[in-house]
């Protein structure tokens, strides 16, 4: 008997997790991987919990960095592990255009508090895909394009990743290497396999354009490709729109299936439209592709968790019948989604001048993470720090990767009390003019006294 799509998942499922099992050790590299540690057996004495043996998980290896953060007393303490921007003062930021919205709604008596539909806010959805694809963009005329509110960039991505495990017939995804640590564990734990493509060069600090065109040309033909729309994390590389037009052309000749995961719109260049123009491209070519959209950023909406994921189809007819398979991913995980996050943002990018003043004040925060660039740099060169750090200048978005390793991290931590994750990134959006002194002394040090 043929086995439903919903069966095979499942089985899938549970022969990805299966490979990754690992009994009663921790594991960082298999945590990395999405696996998740399963304790032996109970062996507990009567009275005792039937949870004694279960082996306690390691950190997450970037929200991590902020519980380690928050532990230490020290007076000159500087988060730099997660993407969340602060003010020069040191603080998190709630846009005015946020707040105004909040008070439209808060006013509004009309409002009620009742369920979504599955699908979340038809507005929001309507809205966002504009906001990715243009608002001339023929696949959003011609009904090809099926956006679902989902919780944030990674809930999207969670979202797309359990739509392909059991609608798409190719299960292998390709991810760059390095890229968000996320990625792997989503991935696999829908029951996709995870294999990675050449993309960062540690050489020159910047694209492995080759190694990128050699692992995507002898990928299968099908397989799903991941793609950082822009600002690529954790590197801050991203190609060239010349290099995009030839990555499209590699990946549509191939028939693979882009998936643009689109967490920093606006915060590379500053350009809601310019920041746009990688998932543009592919979709203006009439191909199919898949879009996850985080609001957590560009609109310091972190905590409401609000995302979309579009898929674009080649037929309207196509696009609706995705969208009533999608409904069933999400009925069983969560039902369906948050209303006040997505008020928020359909309230914004409804009214012309509300959506004005976004532009202004993202442009804003993306300017002062481009100060802070320039203020490290020149504070390196300045203490006559040894070797190359143009690539902070260079690198987009924001994150740099600064190609310290994990002992001068390590030493960082210990001795100036500078948090960041321990493969060298640091989160430029949590600089301020006060705390480019302390880094610059710290790397400084790490780069001189640590091999
Ligand atoms: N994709 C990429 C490439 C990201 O960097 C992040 C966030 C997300 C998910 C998706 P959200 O679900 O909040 O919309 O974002 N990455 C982090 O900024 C951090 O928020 C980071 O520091 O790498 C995280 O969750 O790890």
């Amino acid at each position: 008997m043929k086995k439903s799509s919903e069966t095979a998942a499942a089985d899938r499922r549970l022969s990805t997790v299966a490979r990754h099992l690992i009994t009663t050790t921790t594991n960082n590299e298999e945590e990395e991987n999405g696996s998740f540690m399963i304790s032996s057996s109970p062996t507990a004495a009567a009275g005792q919990s039937v949870f004694s043996n279960i082996v306690g998980a390691p950190e997450d290896p970037i929200l991590g960095v902020t519980v380690a953060y928050n532990k230490d007393p020290s007076p000159v303490k500087l988060n730099l592990g997660v993407g969340a921007y602060r003010t020069e003062e040191g603080k998190p930021l709630v846009l005015n255009v946020v707040r105004k919205a909040e008070n439209l709604l808060v006013n509004d008596r009309t409002r009620v508090k009742e369920y979504l539909p599955i699908v979340g806010l038809a507005d929001f959805n309507k809205l966002s895909a504009k906001l990715i694809l243009g608002e001339d963009s023929h696949a959003i005329r011609g009904n090809l394009v099926t956006t679902v509110q989902c919780l944030s960039g990674t809930g999207s991505l969670r979202v797309g990743a359990e739509f392909l495990a059991r609608h798409y017939y190719q299960h292998t995804i390709y991810i760059p290497n390095p890229t968000w640590g996320n990625h792997t564990k989503i991935f696999n734990l829908a029951g996709l396999t995870v294999k990675t493509y050449r993309y960062y060069d540690p050489a020159t600090r910047g694209l492995n354009f080759q190694g990128l065109q050699e692992d995507l040309g002898s990928a299968p033909s099908g397989a799903i490709v991941l793609l950082h729309a822009c600002a690529h994390n954790p590197t801050g590389v991203d190609p060239t729109l010349e290099q995009w037009e030839q990555i499209r052309r590699l990946i549509r000749s191939k028939s693979l299936l882009p998936f643009f995961d689109s967490a920093y719109q606006g915060f590379a260049s500053g350009s809601l439209d310019k920041d746009a123009q990688s998932v543009r491209m592919f979709v203006g070519d009439g191909g199919e592709c898949f879009i996850a959209q985080s609001y957590a950023k560009n609109l310091g909406l972190y905590g409401e968790r609000v995302g979309a994921l579009s898929i674009v189809c080649r037929a309207a007819d196509v696009a609706s019948r995705v969208e009533s398979q999608l409904k069933l991913v999400i009925r069983p995980m969560y039902s369906n989604p948050p209303i006040h996050g997505a008020s928020i943002v359909a309230t914004i990018l409804k009214d012309r001048n509300l959506y004005h003043e976004w532009t202004l004040e993202l442009k804003a925060m993306a300017d002062r993470i481009i100060t802070m660039r320039k203020q490290l740099f020149d504070a390196l060169s300045a203490r006559g720090t040894p070797g190359d750090w143009s690539h902070i200048l260079k690198q987009i978005g924001m994150f740099t990767f600064t190609g310290l390793n994990t002992k001068q991290v390590a030493f960082m931590t210990k001795e100036y009390h500078i948090y960041m994750t321990s493969d060298g990134r640091i989160s430029m959006a949590g600089l301020s003019s006060r705390t480019v002194p302390h880094l610059a002394d710290a790397m400084h040090a790490a780069v001189t006294t640590v091999v």
